[in-house]
Formats: structure tokens, sequence, C-alpha cells
């Protein structure tokens, strides 16, 4: 038996949560794009806690690509599990996936549920790499997806194109726009999605410019819960708790957080009743999140990785990675960083650091270590241009970067695949190295779409890097990686700090 709507009637465990509401009555008020485990665990869970006291909010799921969820989840009438895995561990069914369609197959579907004036909220988990942005924030015409939707807008492939032409619809049938939530990790989300949406519309329908900029909000958001890819312990655990079978569970730790802009207009879900924040201060959790948290997050993913470790909550458990990664979190990162009111750096550290430790979830390094070339940008780079313009130390925060080119030659050298849109550049790069720090230090920072010309061009930041790089060289293991933390350590104790 399978998990559904009749099957959930009969799962009788009083640890699992199930949907307490009239499926039937609810109605799609929200269209996303990107149904990864990401979104399952966070926002389409919010939204199940709100179908509980009002069914407008259902959701219409937008796969981009792949065929994966749809082909999960509609034999299941859109419910899966969700296990959270703590301290206390708990499953829980959610219920506020109305529909899920592939968008290559039925564009024109996915543009009459954008057009319908019942949706107010377009949210997405595209990942980075899904804003086709080019390296100075605008949208990247030249991008073969984008091109494409340029030339076809009634026929869009990507969310970008999805958007510029429901909302011409919307406007030519006199509908209030929607609300466009962005919920990828990338600082100033909102204002990015604005900008590439407003660069497509002055390029193919720029009448529709002025509309765009005066009425359709594009909150930036903050999200937050950790959340390892599926595998197939997971689906076993899940099958003998529920009793039935899910074909497409995910999980996530007990943390969940949402923090949204506080720009939206028209109707919406009781945001705060479900734990949203929303708040005028985004940009003060984003980037703290994002630096602090998943910039410890791709730190530990690639120098871990060099020294063998496989998940968070073992090379966390390395006592000179974790002392490492928690000094630059202190030192290095937070004295750049402006909390907003109520947000206590210290402990905010202390806690992404208790997170990262859970064992009960197997979070893999290798999953972190995906699209380096679009998460540093976001997560690192910024830290280090601020830190040398402030004249503070930069020796520690670039061993992400030296540990990340160092993964790379490792993936080429033993034939293992690149996750990463730049994939192929990446290689090839690689296979200029010869291992000395200057070439391939150079080399890499040859990567136009990842490092600014003047990053690139500056003296110090090289000088920093090679040594990083130089000293990671060794790495075979948890000792030499800590040896080489030490000297670099060492290093960032001689900057001025002014
Ligand atoms: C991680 C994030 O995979 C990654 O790059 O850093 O997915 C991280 O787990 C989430 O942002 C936590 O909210």
């Amino acid at each position: 038996m399978t998990l559904s709507l009749a099957s959930i009637a009969v799962l009788g465990r009083r640890d699992l949560k199930i949907p307490a509401y009239d499926r039937n009555r609810v109605s799609i008020g929200i269209v996303h794009f990107g149904p990864g485990a990401f979104h399952r665990v966070h926002q389409a869970c919010y939204v199940d806690d709100i179908l509980h006291s009002d069914p407008r909010w259902g959701i219409c799921e937008v796969s981009l690509h792949s065929t994966g969820v749809r082909d999960a989840l509609v034999p299941q009438d859109g419910l899966y599990t969700i296990a959270i895995l703590d301290e206390q561990s708990s499953f829980r069914v959610i219920g506020s996936v109305k529909e899920v369609l592939v968008a290559p197959e039925s564009p024109s579907t996915v543009l009459e549920r954008m057009a319908s004036p019942a949706t107010r909220i377009v949210t997405a988990t595209i990942t980075e790499k899904g804003y086709c942005l080019d390296k100075n924030g605008g949208l990247d015409v030249s991008h073969p997806d984008i091109a494409h939707d340029l030339q076809n807008p009634a026929t869009p492939r990507t969310f970008v194109g999805f958007l510029a032409r429901a909302l011409r619809m919307r406007h030519d049938l006199g509908h209030e726009p929607f609300n466009v939530i962005s919920c990828d990790n990338l600082a100033d989300n909102g204002h990015r999605l604005r900008r590439a949406v407003l660069d497509f519309v002055r390029a193919s329908d720029p009448t529709l410019t002025a509309w765009i900029e005066e009425q359709v909000p594009f909150p930036c958001t903050m999200v937050d819960s950790i959340t390892p890819a599926t595998d197939d312990a997971l689906r076993l655990r899940v099958k003998e708790a529920l009793g039935v079978e899910d074909l497409w569970p995910v999980r996530r730790e007990l943390f969940c957080q949402w923090v949204i802009e506080n720009k939206l207009r028209g109707p919406q879900p009781d945001w705060a009743a479900v734990g949203v924040t929303v708040t005028d201060d985004v940009a003060g959790f984003e980037r703290a999140k994002l630096r602090l948290l998943n910039g410890a997050h791709s730190t530990l993913a690639y120098a871990g990785s060099l020294a063998g470790y496989d998940t968070v909550s073992s090379a966390i458990a390395d006592e000179a990675l974790a002392t490492f990664v928690r000094r630059m979190m202190i030192e290095d990162i937070r004295p750049g960083l402006a909390p907003p009111e109520g947000l206590d750096l210290d402990g905010y550290i202390a806690a992404v650091l208790r997170r990262f430790r859970n064992p009960t979830i197997r979070h893999l390094l290798a999953q972190i270590a995906w699209d380096g070339s679009q998460k540093l940008p976001f997560r690192t780079l910024p830290v280090i241009a601020e830190n040398l313009a402030a004249g503070r130390s930069i020796a520690r925060l670039c061993v992400p970067l030296a540990a990340w080119f160092h993964f790379i030659r490792r993936q080429v050298r033993h034939d293992r695949q690149i996750v990463d849109p730049l994939a192929a550049e990446l290689a090839e790069r690689a296979q200029r190295c010869n291992g000395d720090s200057a070439n391939d230090v150079s080399t890499f920072l040859g990567l136009e779409k990842v490092f600014s010309t003047e990053l690139a061009g500056n003296a110090t930041f090289r000088a920093r890097l090679e040594l990083a790089y130089a000293h990671l060289a060794d790495v075979e293991g948890p000792p030499t990686l800590g040896a080489a933390l030490a000297k670099i350590t060492a290093r960032a104790g001689q900057e001025i700090h002014p």
C-alpha cells in the first residue's frame, strides 16, 4: 500500500501528524517553482499549517525540468511525509500540494495557474543557477534558456520567462499582480529577481516595465532548515513508521525559519500565526545566515572532503576543523555583520554549530559541495571583499576557496563528476593545474563568472589564497588537515586588525 488520501485515513500512529483539514475544500492560491526537498520540508510545511484554518492557499507545484516529483506525488494525491530528525524524531504527512505540473510538458497550464485571480503568491526554490544572473547581478541574456524565452515568450523555459509572461497575462486580464517570493540562498534574493524580471521585460515587452515596477512586490526572504537529500534508508524508515510506502519522503532537522520582507500586498495567509517572521529588516537575518551558516557549510564541505570526511556531523566532530570554523565565524565573519534587533550573533553562531552536530541527520558534504561556482559568490566572496576594504583578516576566509580548487582537481583526477553549471570550465582549468600555487590559483581566479576583475586583481587576496592553497595541498586525512589549518590560522594572527 502507498500513501494516499485513502490510506492516510487508516494511519493511526500517535506520533504522526496528518492533515486535519478537508483536502477537498483546499483551492490553489500559491504557484511554486522548484518542488525539491527543501521546498517540501519548508514552505509547503508552513502552508500545511495555514490550511488548517484557511483553505485558499493550496500549492500548484511546477517542475522546470524533471518529472520525478510529479511521478512520485500524483499517485499519492500530492501527499508526502516529512521525517523531522532531531533529539526526538517525528513524522508528519503534508497535504498542501494540490497539483504538480512539469513545465516543459504543459507551459500553458502553468501560465493559466499563474494568471488565475486566486493565485496571489508565486514562490521559488530553483537554486542560485535558476536565476540566470550574470556576474554583475543583471540577467544573463546570453544564457541559452533566457535567449529562448526572449524569442518565444508564450512558451517559456525559465522562471523569469514564466513570471514575465504571467504578469503580462494578469495585466491584460485586469487582475491584481501576485507577490513573487524568492526562497533561495541568494543575498538580496527579492531585489535580484526583480532586476532579472525587469531586464527581461525591457528586452521583450517594455510597456509592461512600469506596471511591474510599481505594482509587483518582490520581497526578500531568509529561509533556513537543514535538509539532507532523500536516500533509501529514509524511505525504509518512513515506511516502517507509517506502515505504508511513501515514494518520495523528505527529511529535515527540527529547526525551521522563514523571514519575509514586509512588502506583501493583497490577501495573504496569516503568516505570523504559523511562525513566519514578516519584518522590515530581512537583510540582517539573511546576511547572517548566508555568511555564517552557509559559509561554514561550504568550508566544511570542501576542507572536510579533503580530509576524507563524508558528512557534516563527522567533519564538525574534528576538533581542529570545528575550532577553525568557529574562529572564522567569530573573528572574520561576525565583525562585518549588522544584526537586526533581537538577533544575538554569538548565540546564533553557537546554535548553528550545534545544529551541524545533530547526529540524527546524515547530511552529505558532497551535497553541499555541489554548485560551488554559484554558492561561494554569495557566501564567502563578499566577506572577503568587505574585509579587504576594512583592513580585516582574510587568511582563514581563503580556505573554502582554496579547498574548493583542490576539491575540483581531485574530482577530475579521480574521474568523478563535478556537479556545477560551470563543470566543463572547472574541469578544463583543473587540468591546467600543475601543483604550483601561483599557477593554479591564477588559473582558477581566471573564472570570470565567479571572481570580479577587482577581486582577482587584488594582490593581498591572491597572496592569501596561494598560501591557503599551498598548505591544503598536502591534506590527505585529519592530521594533515589540522596541521594545514594551524599554519593558516597562524598567518591570520599576523594580519593587521585596525
Ligand atoms: C547548504 C544549504 O547545500 C548547501 O549548500 O549550505 O542547503 C543549507 O543546508 C541550508 O541553506 C540550510 O538552511
